[in-house]
């Protein structure tokens, strides 16, 4: 299976809209900076926001899903930080416990529901980027396994008139695991709500 994480970067490259600078390199091998829309056609933005700094023990990735709605559907269910379960099917209860949950630095608790190997999650809200919409959390808190994780989550335009979702993370891989059992349990989940916000966008 081909993973499209490039671990190591080449001097340049271009995807014919962002071209990574000689001073995005890192070469010092502690802190590989990813980008995992390398070679795809997105806007630069979007590049931007998916590139990774990935420390010594982290692991980073991003899952990509089509859907067949205008950008605008989508982010109105997107953007809604203090609603997850708008379109998280493993999300129980959510409460936010600082701000309204729609401005940078307000934080939510989030409930998820049994048979996972967490119970809650405590995740602010980093960025809520309502006319390129870019919306990004990390998680500070919780009883989990996921130290450290942050998302990024974009949509823009596609060919056919629908919307192109990319979301990608970073993390610390959890003692005990593997970067691969890391990557493939949260490549999951990020799956599988991407497809349910498919899924609710076209039911909107
Ligand atoms: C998200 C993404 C993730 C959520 C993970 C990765 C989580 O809510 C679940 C199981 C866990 O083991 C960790 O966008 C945690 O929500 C479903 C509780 C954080």
């Amino acid at each position: 299976m081909t993973s499209p994480v490039q671990l190591h970067d080449v001097p340049e490259f271009s995807n014919g809209f962002h071209t990574l600078q000689p001073h995005d390199q890192t070469d010092d091998g502690l802190i590989r900076r990813v980008c995992p829309m390398r070679g795809m056609h997105v806007p630069e933005h979007v590049a931007m926001h998916h590139t990774h700094d990935v420390g010594p023990g982290q692991c980073c990735s991003s899952v990509v899903q089509m859907i067949h709605a205008p950008p605008e559907s989508v982010w109105a269910l997107l953007r809604r930080f203090d609603n997850p379960k708008a379109y998280k099917n493993f999300v129980r209860q959510c409460r936010i416990v600082q701000g309204d949950g729609l401005h940078a630095g307000d934080v939510r608790e989030v409930v998820v529901v049994s048979g996972l190997p967490a119970v809650s999650s405590t995740e602010r809200l980093e960025i809520l980027d309502d006319e390129l919409h870019v919306m990004s959390f990390s998680i500070v808190g919780g009883d989990h396994r996921l130290e450290n994780y942050r998302s990024v989550t974009t949509l823009h335009a596609s060919e056919d008139e629908g919307t192109v979702v990319v979301e990608s993370y970073i993390v610390d891989v959890p003692p005990g695991n593997t970067e691969e059992e890391t990557l493939s349990f949260i490549d999951t989940i990020v799956r599988c709500n991407l497809r349910s916000l498919a899924r609710r966008t076209n039911l909107q």
